[in-house]
């Protein structure tokens, strides 16, 4: 049975503020940090559950608001293989989360047990981790109290990034078995991402400097420790690595400043010359724009359809010099937000699906290729190999010494790459072994295509509820017309494309428009933001 007198007792110290209504979105739940306690509470709860629904495996817990403003916290669960949580419980996490008193959240967690058949007898093991955010420290607590109250077993992982949580959580539930994915410790994880870069250029000549501007998250913390794992390897110049000062997380920096603004950090600009490549981290290091500034000072991004573009060439590449062309698929997924351009590149060389926006979602599509790429515009991406190609490499006898070559290639980006979720520093690295390989700069690599000129706006709307899509988005089905009007637009334009989706974690409604020139665009994106307003 549910230790019911335990979770009463310290749920009163956790009670549900009144009129906040908790979602658990793509995102987890995600809002002001000073609401959340209660949330935190009840997720210790379902963590246990959740780890007793799988037999006892580990079930991580990542205290994160990533990109967002210092106030704002959140927090997600982790399956043992280290991927999102399973979606069914997304709705069983809302439900639970929406309990208006302690007798509330009783009868909705002994509802969840029966629904999903727990077995409470079961043990519970979770292990958490939080970012730099002030009011991480109180949420953990919190956590902690949900997690005592049902006796869980757990290990606190401390201050760390979400991609380095998930790769915590599928090391300790492979231990001791075949599929063992590293050493269950942020050292293991550094030494394996390293040593796996060492081998990949060894030979290489070394490349320029790296800049990282570490967005003053808990990104800064791990890209310090890596940058002294690689040694000469790579060197690296950490910058926005304040992560004590107030105020100073993803502000006018990080990632999605990057990608939102389509500008330079400026605390960037003293240190950054002309053609030198530098890179943003977001505030949990799961997301990871490049970029540079030309001669004339003019600013390019390569976003995450770059790194798409680099990788999935570089993958296709090393298949073919291993010999496995046409045994080994590679094959790439995007969302609706993939520049038309990478698209168009991308689809002229491997097989491209778009789905809708969500690491779930792109996750699971790639699963389907032998290796599948997969990356959002917004820098959140990664590779997956299939157990079977994984197989087939290590058991591969190559006819040529470049066979040979290409094969152990492959195998070391398979320890390379963070294969449970985006990870920056993971594809960080991802990238500087394709540049080290293909002797690119930053200007070579951005010569890949050109990306059309685009616009993203948000309008808020009365409800985002009444817009349904279909499509992975690109079109609207609900409300009923407002489709054909955006396609009468969007006919008006050169190269035109657009879609409206409500966001997924914010109270908006996104406008996205593609168009050959830049006024185009800009023009195409908000005559469909004034339909839909
Ligand atoms: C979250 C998602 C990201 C998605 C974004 C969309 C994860 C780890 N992150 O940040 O994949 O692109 O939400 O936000 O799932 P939106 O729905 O507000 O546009
Ligand atoms: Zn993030």
């Amino acid at each position: 049975a549910l230790p019911v007198d335990a979770i009463s007792e310290l749920s009163n110290l956790h009670p549900k503020p009144e009129h906040i209504h908790f979602q658990y979105g793509t995102a987890g739940f995600r809002t002001l940090g000073s609401t959340l306690d209660s949330v935190l509470f009840r997720v210790g709860i379902l963590a246990a559950l959740r780890s007793k629904k799988l037999d006892g495996k580990v079930i991580g817990v990542m205290v994160t608001a990533s990109h967002n403003p210092e106030p704002d916290n959140g927090v997600k669960l982790v399956d043992p293989r280290g991927e999102m949580l399973e979606n069914s419980w997304e709705a069983h996490a809302t439900h639970v989360a929406a309990a208006p008193t302690t007798a509330a959240l009783i009868e909705s967690l002994s509802h969840l047990v029966k629904h999903a058949k727990i077995d409470l007898s079961k043990p519970a093991r979770v292990v958490y981790a939080r970012d730099t955010r002030p009011s991480g420290a109180s949420l953990v607590k919190a956590l902690e109290d949900g997690l005592k109250a049902m006796g869980a077993e757990t290990r606190d992982a401390g201050v760390t990034t979400t991609p380095i949580l998930h790769y915590l959580v599928r090391c300790m539930n492979t231990k001791g078995t075949k599929e063992e994915y590293g050493d269950d410790s942020e050292e293991g994880y550094m030494a394996k991402l390293s040593g796996a870069f060492k081998k990949l250029v060894t030979g290489k000549s070394a490349l320029p400097p790296l800049i990282i501007d570490c967005a003053n998250g808990v990104g800064a913390l791990a890209a310090t420790v890596l940058a002294s794992h690689l040694g000469e390897t790579l060197h690296i110049i950490t910058l926005n690595d304040s992560t004590t000062t107030p105020g100073a997380l993803n502000n006018a920096c990080g990632a999605d400043y990057v990608k939102t603004t389509q500008r330079l950090p400026p605390s960037l600009a003293s240190y950054i010359q002309p053609g030198q490549r530098a890179c943003s981290l977001d505030g949990d290091a799961d997301r990871l724009m490049y970029y540079y500034a030309d001669e004339r000072g003019v600013f390019h991004m390569l976003d995450g359809d770059k790194i798409a573009a680099l990788v999935a060439a570089f993958i296709v590449e090393l298949v073919k010099g291993a010999g496995l062309e046409g045994e080994i698929n590679v094959g790439v997924v995007q969302t609706a937000y993939a520049n038309g351009a990478s698209t168009k590149y991308l689809s002229e060389r491997l097989p491209v699906k778009c789905v809708p926006t969500g690491v779930k979602h792109l996750h699971h599509a790639a699963e389907h290729y032998d290796v599948g790429v997969y990356f959002e515009a917004n820098g959140h991406g990664t590779v997956l190999f299939s157990p079977e190609t994984q197989e087939r490499l290590s058991s591969h006898s190559p006819q040529t010494p470049a066979q040979s070559t290409a094969i152990n290639h492959l195998l070391n980006l398979i320890s390379l790459i963070n294969q449970t979720v985006g990870d920056a520093l993971s594809d960080m690295l991802l990238v500087e072994t394709v540049l080290a390989h293909k002797s690119y700069t930053a200007v070579e690599w951005d010569s890949l295509y050109a990306d059309m000129p685009n616009r993203l706006v948000k309008v808020v709307v009365k409800d985002r509820n009444i817009f349904k899509t279909e499509d992975a988005e690109r079109r609207l089905v609900s409300p009923v017309g407002l489709q054909g009007k955006i396609d009468e637009l969007v006919r008006r334009y050169e190269g035109g494309r657009s879609f409206v989706r409500p966001s997924g974690t914010e109270d908006v409604v996104r406008v996205y428009a593609e168009a050959v020139v830049k006024t185009q665009a800009d023009e195409l994106a908000f005559r469909v933001a004034g339909l839909v307003y």
